[in-house]
């Protein structure tokens, strides 16, 4: 009964709250309230009078409740007036809410309590980052689970079972955690990656004057609900008076910033000042967001109006202005002979697959590489033209920049912005250069801008681009070994000579390409993802992925890599010219290396997780699974599809011990993963 009573309420409650969300967002977006709930009757223990003993005992107590300014831990219990008239109260904000921020959420509350529940003599309330609670009986130390409450996030997940496995191992964890909490504070968060990399967040918190038993009883009891309430879902809510378990798929915490970031610099403000300025704050949002979005739509309506009635010249006007940006992109022939030294040798940079590349200098000073097309580079001008014009609005710091292209007789030119160093090949593969690259750069600078600059074609960019040839000459350096993604979108500038096309149309280079793409010419942002991790291990190893010469053997990068992953030695792969100080990034280094080359593109991470991967080093990483690899990789020339053969290696003695990894969980937390 009194279950589905509560289930009822709750349902009622929910509604009504998403009602008054929607209600309040359009009337006025900067009622952005935090998530509010408020129940007054859920014991029936009645009403006070007002003006009663009662009455004035709960006043006192709720406005001095937060006095306590030595609380820097987002509890407080206070119990103020004699029975039968005695109030007692609880308070806590969510374990990552600042003092500050507690007392104003605190504050906050009291007058949504008292207007949201007039005379009752018991009360609840749960905002976002607080919950207060008062009643006539003792409080303290007593675990509740009534009234709950529950929320979930219409996302679904995917591949159910191993999510559920996955996020039940992270909630035991976290439960454990909370539970052996001190008496100020019953909190913990994590975050972890399901199968397809869908990332869990979650956080758990008991109220602290629970025993750990209690504490632990509780948050059990609320995981359990979340297979009724949530199943499937990437996020899930319970919300007990005694505690609370929230999980999504994003980042819904403050991550304790003790360990990595400095804490910011003091503010040389009062606290009467600081107060005015986040009023302000507050006052300047408040007036700004609803402006700022009826601003918006209006334009946006106005803009749709006025397309609908010109659409025709709008569009034709577009074409001229895109035509006006192609003639401005467009360099003369003779400026670039002369820049070149007519094409000189000497100017020679180097021969990529698409033609010679020569340095030079425009008159105003300006250096540029030229790539000069192969005669044959098989589309129309206006195609080209076009097309230039779509690869040149990229532009990202770690994309090496074009500036335009050059278009007359049979000659087809595109220019480039000079990087001054060489490519990253001429570093990290001979035996003096690559001291010059330490392993700070290697990491912060070099692995991560390749990324960012790979994320930018895959993700941010308006184009979806996909390299298709990314690999260690295509990335060059500039003065501060910031690293340039060279050669992309030229699948776009250069369609590929017909007489490959039984070869799938493949761009790429044999050791870097995935081995879709080289079998099937299937490519992807995925393929992409492989070349990647061939480049992570190559610049980890300082060696080429064709071959590693370990002692007397001869075997190529990934089946080295993933031998000694294996066998629990992969800082064997590290580069010997490195110092090992920074193990654990080399380890998570190479581990991320090795899932990019897994063999189902599939299983492989995206740029965006990636990035997450590089950035967090809470997050605890999949187990990767033997990558795919070549046999032959050592030609460096365009094979015909019979020279080479693609091998995904038996699985041999060395199954089962992935197995069990993989049966016992299909994530383990680094210090486990990462044996000394
Ligand atoms: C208590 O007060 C509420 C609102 O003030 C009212 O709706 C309710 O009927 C009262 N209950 C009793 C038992 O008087
Ligand atoms: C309660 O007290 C206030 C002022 O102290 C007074 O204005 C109000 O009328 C009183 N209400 C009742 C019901 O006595
Ligand atoms: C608490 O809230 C009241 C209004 O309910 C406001 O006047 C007061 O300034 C607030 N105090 C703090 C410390 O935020
Ligand atoms: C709380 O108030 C209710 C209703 O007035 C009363 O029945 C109950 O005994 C009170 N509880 C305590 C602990 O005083
Ligand atoms: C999740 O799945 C349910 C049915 O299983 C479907 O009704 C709902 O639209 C899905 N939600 C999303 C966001 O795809
Ligand atoms: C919980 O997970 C963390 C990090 O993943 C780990 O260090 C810790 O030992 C785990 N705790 C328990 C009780 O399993
Ligand atoms: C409750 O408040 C009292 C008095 O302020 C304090 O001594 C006690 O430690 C508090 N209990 C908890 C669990 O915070
Ligand atoms: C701090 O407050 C005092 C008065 O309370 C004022 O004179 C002083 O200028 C304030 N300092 C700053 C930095 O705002
Ligand atoms: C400023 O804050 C400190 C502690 O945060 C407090 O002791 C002091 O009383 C506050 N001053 C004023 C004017 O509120
Ligand atoms: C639902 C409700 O009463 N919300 C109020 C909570 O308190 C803030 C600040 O006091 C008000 O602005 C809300 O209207």
């Amino acid at each position: 009964m009194q279950h589905k009573r509560m289930a009822a309420a709750t349902f009622s409650t929910i509604l009504l709250f998403f009602l008054s969300c929607l209600f309040l967002r359009f009337i006025s977006p900067a009622g952005a309230q935090p998530d509010v709930l408020v129940n007054c009757d859920f014991n029936k223990v009645g009403n006070y009078t007002a003006n009663s003993t009662y009455h004035n005992n709960l006043n006192t107590l709720l406005t001095t409740l937060t006095s306590n300014t030595q609380v820097d831990y987002g509890f407080y219990n206070m119990s103020y007036g004699q029975d039968p008239n005695r109030v007692n109260a609880i308070a806590m904000c969510r374990g990552d809410v600042e003092p500050n921020e507690c007392r104003s959420c605190l504050n906050d509350s009291r007058g949504n309590l008292t207007r949201g529940c007039p005379n009752q003599k018991e009360a609840i309330l749960f905002y976002d980052n607080c919950m207060l609670r008062y009643s006539n009986r003792t409080i303290l130390g007593v675990m509740e689970t009534l009234p709950g409450y529950f929320y979930w996030n219409a996302e679904n997940a995917t591949n159910i079972n191993q999510f559920n496995e996955v996020l039940g191992s992270m909630l035991k964890n976290l439960t454990q955690r909370a539970a052996s909490g001190d008496s100020r504070i019953k909190y913990a968060t994590q975050d972890t990656i399901a199968a397809n990399f869908q990332a869990i967040y979650g956080l758990v918190q008991c109220t602290p004057d629970l025993s750990q038993t209690d504490c632990n009883n509780c948050l059990v009891g609320a995981i359990s609900e979340i297979p009724n309430y949530c199943n499937g879902k990437r996020g899930c809510r319970v919300i007990r008076p005694s505690c609370n378990v929230r999980f999504e798929n994003y980042l819904f915490y403050k991550v304790d910033t003790q360990v990595s970031v400095p804490p910011p610099p003091p503010l040389h403000t009062n606290n009467t000042s600081q107060q005015e300025s986040s009023n302000t704050i507050r006052i300047v949002i408040a007036v700004t967001v609803p402006t700022v979005v009826i601003a918006v739509i209006l334009i946006s309506l106005c803009l749709y109006l006025r397309r609908w009635k010109t659409r025709k010249s709008l569009e034709a006007k577009e074409e001229e202005e895109e035509i006006k940006i192609a003639e401005s992109l467009q360099f003369n022939l003779d400026a670039i002979r002369v820049a070149t030294g007519d094409f000189s040798d000497s100017n020679k940079l180097g021969q990529g697959g698409f033609g010679a590349v020569y340095w030079g200098k425009l008159s105003d000073e300006q250096a540029i590489a030229v790539k000069r097309l192969s005669r044959d580079s098989g589309q129309g001008d206006t195609e080209f033209k076009n097309e230039v014009l779509l690869v040149a609005k990229l532009q990202h710091r770690n994309l090496v920049r074009l500036l335009g292209f050059c278009l007359e007789g049979r000659e087809r030119l595109l220019v480039y912005e000079f990087v001054p160093n060489k490519s990253l090949d001429y570093f990290i593969f001979d035996p003096n250069m690559k001291a010059q690259l330490d392993w700070e750069i290697r990491y912060n600078k070099i692995i991560k801008g390749i990324a960012r600059g790979l994320l930018y074609l895959h993700e941010d960019s308006r184009l979806r681009i996909i390299h298709r040839d990314l690999k260690a000459s295509n990335v060059l350096l500039d003065e501060e070994m910031n690293p340039k993604i060279a050669d992309f979108g030229m699948a776009r500038l250069v369609v590929v000579d017909q007489t490959q096309v039984n070869t799938g149309r493949i761009v790429g280079t044999y050791g870097y390409m995935a081995p879709e793409y080289a079998m099937h010419g299937q490519f992807s942002v995925k393929s992409d993802v492989f070349s990647f991790g061939v480049l992570i291990l190559e610049i980890i190893s300082g060696q080429k992925n064709s071959g590693v010469r370990d002692g007397e053997s001869f075997e190529d990068l990934l089946s080295f890599a993933w031998r000694n992953w294996k066998e629990g030695t992969a800082l064997n792969i590290v580069d010997q010219s490195l110092n090992s100080s920074s193990r654990n990034e080399m380890m998570r280094c190479i581990h991320i290396g090795l899932l990019c080359v897994q063999e189902k593109s599939s299983d492989r991470p995206t740029m965006a997780n990636i990035m997450l991967m590089l950035n967090s080093y809470s997050l605890s990483l999949p187990i990767p699974t033997e990558p795919a690899f070549y046999m032959n990789s050592r030609t460096r020339s365009l094979p015909n599809t019979q020279s080479w053969e693609y091998n995904s290696r038996e699985t041999g003695s060395s199954e089962p011990i992935i197995k069990s990894a993989q049966e016992s969980e299909n994530e383990v937390s680094i210090t486990e993963l990462y044996p000394r």
